[in-house]
């Protein structure tokens, strides 16, 4: 691919709710531009951005891909993002690199959960938007009802500068309602406004003459004057507002047929700003320009790992230049890394390229140290970008290894897919020693399992992480226990007396000696300790450890020659075995806080979601477009709750999740969870 310079590149990342047509579009984008000379097609797995195995069979997408579209001296940077909230780290990875975002809404469903997701995500970070509603040559499709949908639920300051022409199966081009001409089929050409499209053209032109006219007083003041702008002061006032991010335009098109792309591209080109247009922010505030010459600032977004091609870093440069075989400065990690192979890449492949300049976007192999989010820059410079704000990891599976083999594949395994998707979580729990893998939802680690497997060949099994469950002494009591085997040869003696008394909640376990005169020896002492320590973490209702009780060493016998630090050990185990039984042992299970931000209609449903879920609502507090309610709740009940959550809200609402203390399990709960327990063992 040829080099291009700062102001003819534009990175957009294309985002929207799952299966609208993100990836068909730039599929369509590389075919009009004649990148490709055959479209794929996403149903039978052969397009460009979905090219990997679990994309294909799953036929969605999963990875933010990178395709670089050459359009009339121009290079677009489409960045492919997947729609699906399971794979939506890949959004914001794409969100970061790009510099305007075009939300994909499907011509027959109109505005989805996903595109005001997507709206958010993306008038939070700032960045010029624009809105392509795709499919318009599918059954029920209609321009007009999305496009209403579109102004009414995201915002009234998006307008349409285009109108589909036909619909449907007739759906062939498109007017232009800058310079009212009308552009036919694939090709785009150009033709007169179809007559009987007057009125319609009359109307969505007025919309869009008062919303560019806002942008500007000149231009307010002689639309107010004479009711109508040129081409060139609608091209105006729409630059304006589209780069200060308060005006969305709005185009027509079908991806599958071609039809509109063309069109598209060109306006993208001329209406969305290129890297040079904008100013950077460094994470402590320094301003950046993208100047090729300027001090080196690069911002890794995206990171995949290949067994066989190792690893490849894709960046983005913000400012100065990056060139093949030299040395940067990694600002996060503080360390120096070599830049062999530098690639411009287009899907799964890469072409070797000497430079990156500021504005543009590539990958890097086989970097050390640099994970994503990292900047590199040059010691000198010392530039770092803010990190990106990745959404924080909400279900949990315990993973095992299926077979001996498996064991030393996991770990590594495990590093390369978190290091490839920073949302990924692994942590081992201290209490049930599980290793816990948490992602966003139950196909993203389903689909992180499967990649270990494909990938590093660790073949795991996962399951529903084990609660943690604790147990506790309630009521005092003693207990008094003789170890004694003195049939021939040398025998073993030990007695000791314990009493057991219920301690605070939290404070573990505490032991006390409280002998005098000598009647256990010290040496013997600790011994005991450990025996009712050993019988304490085996648990007495459910082999989980007993917690919160003081055990005091009230008195005990020792013989002369038959005992030992075994026998005092033996005896103190035995002893808090048999206490505990007569101490009302109750189960204790983990009590976490939750927080749920979700719009205020579906408050009422999930409040009582929560009270069927055992959980305390402590407050609810409404605010201008989301409702907080907090909760706690017992984990054991909100282990699937990101799947619940999604399917009460159409995954409109998100929540966050933290240990807080441990409580009595209520009686006819316990009565199942020891059951199940004892059955286990
Ligand atoms: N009729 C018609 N079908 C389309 C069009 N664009 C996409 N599709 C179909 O819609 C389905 C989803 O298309 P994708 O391109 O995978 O949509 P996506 O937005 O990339 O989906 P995710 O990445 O999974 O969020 C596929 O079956 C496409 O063939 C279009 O313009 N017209
Ligand atoms: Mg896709």
């Amino acid at each position: 691919m040829k080099d291009y310079p700062t102001e003819k590149i534009r990175n957009l990342v294309l985002l929207g709710h799952g299966g609208t047509g993100k990836t068909s579009f730039a599929e369509a984008a590389l075919f009009v531009s004649g990148a490709i000379n055959r479209l794929g097609k996403v149903d039978d797995g052969t397009t460009t951005s979905d090219f990997d195995p679990d994309e294909i069979k799953r036929k969605v997408s999963i990875n933010a891909s990178l395709l670089p579209v050459e359009w009339e001296g121009h290079k677009l940077n489409i960045i492919d993002a997947p729609g699906y909230a399971d794979f939506i780290g890949d959004a914001y990875s794409g969100l970061a690199a790009a510099d305007s975002a075009v939300i994909v809404v499907c011509a027959a469903s109109g505005v989805q959960v996903g595109t005001e997701l997507a709206w958010e995500m993306a008038s939070e970070r700032g960045v010029p938007r624009a809105i392509l509603i795709n499919r318009l040559d599918r059954e029920n499709a209609n321009f007009g009802t999305a496009l209403d949908q579109v102004r009414e639920t995201l915002s009234k300051r998006c307008v349409a500068v285009q109108l589909p022409i036909g619909s449907q199966e007739s759906f062939g081009g498109v007017v232009d309602l800058i310079d009212m001409k009308a552009y036919l089929g694939e090709k785009g050409t150009e033709a007169d406004v179809p007559a009987d499209m007057a009125s319609e053209v009359e109307a969505r032109r007025a919309e869009l003459l008062e919303v560019v006219a806002e942008e500007d007083e000149e231009l307010l003041e002689k639309y107010l004057e004479e009711g109508d702008l040129t081409p060139e002061e609608i091209r105006k006032g729409l630059l304006l507002g589209i780069e200060s991010g308060d005006v969305a335009p709005v185009f027509a098109a079908s991806s599958t047929k071609t039809i509109g792309v063309a069109h598209f591209l060109e306006a993208i080109t001329q209406f969305f700003p290129s890297p040079a247009d904008a100013t950077y922010k460094t994470e402590d505030g320094k301003e950046l320009q993208a100047d090729p010459n300027g001090p080196l600032a690069a911002q890794v977004f995206k990171t995949t790992a290949d067994p066989y091609v190792g690893k490849l870093t894709y960046l983005r440069v913000i400012s100065g230049t990056l060139k093949a075989d030299s040395h940067v400065w990694n600002a996060n990690h503080n360390i120096d890394e070599r830049v062999g192979h530098l690639f411009v890449v287009r899907g799964k492949t890469e072409e070797p390229a000497q430079q990156l300049v500021a504005g543009d976007i590539g990958a890097v192999a086989k970097l050390a140290h640099t994970l994503t989010s990292d900047t590199l820059t040059t010691q000198d410079a010392g530039l770092k970008m803010a990190p990106i704000d990745f959404p924080d990891p909400v279900f949990s599976v315990a993973i095992s290894p299926r077979s001996k083999a498996d064991t030393d594949k996991m770990s590594t395994a495990l590093a390369r897919i978190v290091e490839e998707d920073p949302i990924l979580k692994v942590q081992r729990e201290p209490d049930t020693g599980e290793t816990i893998l948490s992602g966003l939802g139950e196909s993203h680690v389903e689909i992180a399992c499967e990649k270990m497997k494909r990938k590093f060949g660790a073949d795991v099994t996962h399951q529903t992480p084990r609660v943690p469950y604790k147990e506790t002494l309630t009521a005092s009591t003693s207990s008094e226990y003789t170890h004694k085997k003195q049939s021939g040869g040398h025998g073993q003696y030990a007695k000791v007396t314990i009493a057991i008394e219920p301690a605070e909640r939290g404070e573990g376990f505490q032991f006390v000696n409280k002998t005098v005169g000598g009647v256990v020896s010290k040496t013997h002492v600790p011994a005991v300790e450990a025996g009712v320590h050993e019988a304490l973490n085996e648990g007495i209702l459910t082999h989980n450890p007993v917690v919160d009780v003081r055990i005091s060493l009230v008195d005990g016998k020792e013989h002369p020659v038959d005992s030992s630090e075994m026998a005092f050990k033996l005896a103190g185990s035995q002893a808090l075995k048999q206490g505990a039984l007569k101490a009302h042992p109750v189960l204790l299970e983990p009590i976490v806080n939750v927080r749920v931000k979700t719009p205020e209609s579906y408050t009422g449903d999930l409040v009582s979601d929560l009270n069927g879920k055992r959980a305390r609502v402590l407050g609810i507090t409404p605010s201008d477009r989301v409702t907080v309610i907090d909760a706690q709740a017992p984990l054991a009940e909100m282990q699937h709750y990101a799947t619940d959550l999604r399917s009460l809200t159409q995954g409109r609402a998100s929540f966050e999740i933290k240990f807080d203390h441990y409580e009595e399990v209520p009686d006819h709960v316990a009565k199942k969870v020891i059951e199940a327990a004892q059955k286990d063992h």
